[in-house]
């Protein structure tokens, strides 16, 4: 299959695998590569040492491409900056935020940059700058989120700019991926689906959680202070909610109960288990997601083969 995007990176699917924190490390984003589609690490906050380790392992794992997601709020954000330059990464997607400042030095080594967006302002923006694609991220994503569904959004950013566009956020089967296609996008990127892989180092507790979660299990939290995240509901989700509820409410709230609820949330999770207290980030496909534990290269082709199905059936229908 050929897009822009495939072109671009020199990769056989346009399936991106996303660069979620904790999640995407080089087990799951060296099988994504490994069969084709774009596995990419997940800096999150991570320090610079761990996401070095990832890169020596996937290149170990591949020749394939792959990238690394900076995750622009880490306090060890210039280190990973270094640490992909260093190691001569080839593409960089970022998220939760604005790259400007880094482009120079990632252009000058030849880094494909590839920012997530979720509007058409912040999209123009980064194709202004000299980006070479963006991913539109839609607010049925998992993570922290911005404000457009994938279906009004996606079109839009795809009319807004001339750079190809990875459509994201509510992709969980070859239906989405055709969607997305359909919608203008040149590739598209999957989280919450690869989250359940057999390669995902991710608790069991977490993968079953999104296995068993229906469509409206799933709740935004921090939307009126700090970063909106969606997450599947469970208790700390129903603190957030109880907690901003109160926060409202105050002239001169003091935040640091709130504050202290986030910290290592996500990593109690899915590296211990703790799907009570942690924060079990997931998008709204979670209902969608049914097979835990399936490899990797089974869910990129089940993807393009659906995908593919679909259009043709589509095109009868269209005739
Ligand atoms: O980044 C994500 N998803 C994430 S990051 C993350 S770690 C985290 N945990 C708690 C709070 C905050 C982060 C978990 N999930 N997706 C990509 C994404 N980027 N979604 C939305 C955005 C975004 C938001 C604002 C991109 C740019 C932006 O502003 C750019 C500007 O103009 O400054």
């Amino acid at each position: 299959m050929k897009t822009k995007i495939t072109e671009l990176l020199n990769i056989e699917y346009p399936i991106f695998q996303g660069g979620m924190a904790w999640v995407a490390d080089a087990s799951l984003a060296g099988a994504v590569s490994k069969a084709g589609g774009l596995g990419i690490i997940g800096g999150g906050n991570a320090p610079k040492e761990v996401v070095v380790s990832n890169i020596r392992k996937i290149k170990e794992m591949t020749d394939k491409p792959f990238g690394v997601n900076i995750m622009l709020l880490s306090p060890f954000v210039d280190d990973v900056v270094d640490a992909v330059i260093e190691e001569g990464v080839k593409v960089v997607t970022t998220g939760a935020g604005d790259p400007g400042k880094y482009l120079d030095r990632f252009k000058a080594a030849g880094i494909k940059v590839i920012p997530v967006v979720a509007s058409v302002a912040q999209a123009k923006r980064m194709e202004k700058t000299g980006v070479d694609a963006v991913v539109f991220e839609g607010m049925e994503a998992g993570g922290h989120i911005g404000k457009l569904t994938t279906m009004a959004g996606l079109p839009q950013i795809v009319d807004a700019v001339n750079i190809p566009v990875v459509g994201a956020g509510g992709i969980a089967d070859g239906r989405g991926v055709a969607a997305a296609f359909m919608l203008g996008a040149s590739a598209v990127q999957v989280g919450t689906r690869f989250v359940v892989a057999k390669e995902s180092n991710v608790h069991e507790n977490y993968k079953k959680m999104i296995i068993k979660a229906r469509d409206i299990d799933t709740i935004v939290t921090n939307e009126h202070f700090g970063h909106p995240v969606r997450a599947l509901k469970n208790e700390l989700a129903r603190t957030y909610i109880k907690m901003e509820k109160a926060l409202l409410k105050e002239e001169n709230p003091d935040m640091t109960e709130f504050d202290d609820l986030g910290r290592g949330a996500l990593m109690n999770a899915v590296v211990k288990g703790d799907v009570k207290k942690g924060s079990v980030m997931s998008g709204q496909v979670a209902g969608l997601v049914t097979k835990i534990d399936q490899p990797v290269s089974e869910i990129l082709e089940e993807l393009m083969e659906e995908a593919k199905a679909c259009v043709k059936d589509m095109s009868k229908v269209f005739e």
